[in-house]
């Protein structure tokens, strides 16, 4: 007798964000839940359904694997957050879901750190074009020009020596991280392709070591059309270190992305409040970005059906240039899950308003893709994927500060019901990070907010 065949229901998942995001704890608490899944801790399909998880499956596409016992270990052993992530890396696994039939779910999930969202526009881009695309962010963008006035001035000087624009390109990026501009492209300059971070380093040596690029004999810097037609050999020069980065840095991960069939926007809306109007500039820059190249919604034939995004477009899409290349077929994304994260540092009776701030944020951005699109799913969830805190009923947060402390009582800030019109750095909205909360259970996966409602639209066959 020959046994039934099992079809499989893949999801690709892809969960981008910025660095601090909350990208690796949403991770880490989802697979937490799905590998000891429990339909009253984390209901599905009302409750209805119950995860079987199956097996984990090895990486593919050559991407290291997520350590997700490492992060587990140290939430419940160490009650510390996980360590930031240093390399793209994937999970995958394989399960079974109680409301199916002859159906088995596999789910592949991507992690890696949110510096390289910086870089993905390249893997759709000549040089030429990832120059001008940062050029014009310098330009026409207050938040960068005044940061990088002292590059644009050099670049409008003929004799400018190679050193000269590289040091002073130097000191943009490092003025740019200073200040949360999350737009540092080569992001090798904060994150070495090695794994070396900005933040490990002593301060004294912090923006001496890394470069902007690859290494030291590989940096490159976006030029003008004039100065790449008036120096072609520095233009040539460039073009071949961009090219290698490229290769190596921004389409690995643009060609797992452009197999996405769902995305996870993670968005901390709470840090966007205390940091300013910059930072939100920031992130929506990089959102408005992400979604022009990998062009949500679009049919299976990679033709766009939106018109608005067209015209919006300000570098090729993903499709139209990796494609050809390596002749990938394009599924599409068809679902965005747009989460604003760590909503447990706001009191319960504000986590709505982040909800609003955040659909405030990004529905622009996401509309013409909507709108133009017959196959294209957008909601959005305010969640916390390890509930560290408890709302009291006067308004207060009780949490532990430190992985040791007793628990304290405090008070966050409320949360505007929409973005001021000024620039808000100066209004004092305060959302303290607190330690992670774990049940006192060590098998028991975390206490969270709404994360089985990200996990219903996501695992939905
Ligand atoms: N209170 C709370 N804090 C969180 C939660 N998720 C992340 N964080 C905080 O955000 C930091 C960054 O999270 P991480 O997942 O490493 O961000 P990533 O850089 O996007 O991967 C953590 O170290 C925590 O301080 C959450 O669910 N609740
Ligand atoms: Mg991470």
């Amino acid at each position: 007798m020959r046994l039934p065949k099992f079809h499989t229901v893949a999801h690709r998942v892809g969960v981008v964000g910025l660095y601090r995001a909350g990208k690796t704890v949403f991770l880490t608490s989802l697979i937490n839940h799905l590998q000891n899944h429990d339909p009253r801790v984390l209901p599905i399909a009302d409750g209805q359904s119950r995860i079987i998880f199956r097996r984990q499956l090895p990486p593919e596409n050559g991407f290291e694997e997520f350590p997700y016992f490492e992060h587990r270990d140290k939430l419940v052993y160490s009650r510390q957050w996980p360590v930031k992530t240093r390399a793209t890396c994937q999970y995958r696994c394989q399960y079974y879901r109680s409301d199916w039939n002859l159906s088995r779910g596999e789910l592949s999930l991507l992690d890696f750190p949110g510096e390289r969202l910086a870089d993905l526009p390249m893997a759709g881009c000549t040089y030429g074009q990832w120059s001008d695309f940062i050029l014009t962010l310098f330009r026409e963008h207050n938040e960068y020009r005044v940061y990088s006035q002292p590059y644009l001035d050099l670049l409008a000087r003929p004799d400018a020596s190679p050193e000269a624009l590289i040091n002073t390109y130097r000191r943009v990026l490092k003025d740019l991280f200073l200040n949360f501009r999350p737009v540092i492209s080569p992001s090798t300059f904060i994150l070495t392709d090695a794994g070396l971070w900005v933040g490990d380093l002593p301060p004294e040596q912090r923006f001496e070591t890394n470069y902007v690029g690859l290494d030291r004999e590989n940096q490159f810097l976006p030029l003008p059309r004039e100065v790449r037609d008036r120096r072609p050999e520095l233009a040539g020069a460039f073009a071949s270190r961009y090219e290698v980065y490229r290769e190596r840095i921004a389409v690995p991960l643009a060609r797992w992305m452009q197999k996405c069939d769902e995305l996870v926007v993670l968005v901390d809306v709470t840090t966007l409040l205390a940091g300013g109007l910059g930072m939100y500039e920031g992130n929506r820059e990089l959102l408005r970005n992400l979604m022009t190249f990998l062009n949500p919604g679009q049919n299976l034939w990679g033709v766009s059906l939106s018109v608005i995004g067209r015209t919006l477009r300000m570098f090729r899409p993903l499709h139209d240039y990796v494609s050809e290349k390596w002749d990938l077929t394009w599924g599409g994304i068809r679902r965005i899950a747009f989460v604003a994260t760590k909503a447990d540092k706001v009191h319960a009776s504000q986590r709505q308003h982040l909800q609003m701030l955040l659909k405030d944020m990004v529905e622009d951005l996401v509309g013409p893709y909507v709108e133009g699109s017959i196959r294209l799913d957008v909601d959005y969830f305010v969640c916390a994927a390890v509930n560290s805190t408890r709302s009291t009923a006067d308004g207060r947060l009780q949490a532990r500060f430190r992985s040791s402390d007793k628990t304290e009582v405090y008070t966050p800030s409320l949360v505007p019901t929409a973005w001021p019109h000024e620039d808000w750095s100066e209004m004092g909205l305060r959302y303290p990070n607190v330690a992670p909360w774990m049940p006192p259970r060590r098998d028991a996966p975390p206490d969270h907010l709404e994360l089985n409602r990200v996990a219903d639209y996501l695992l939905n066959g």
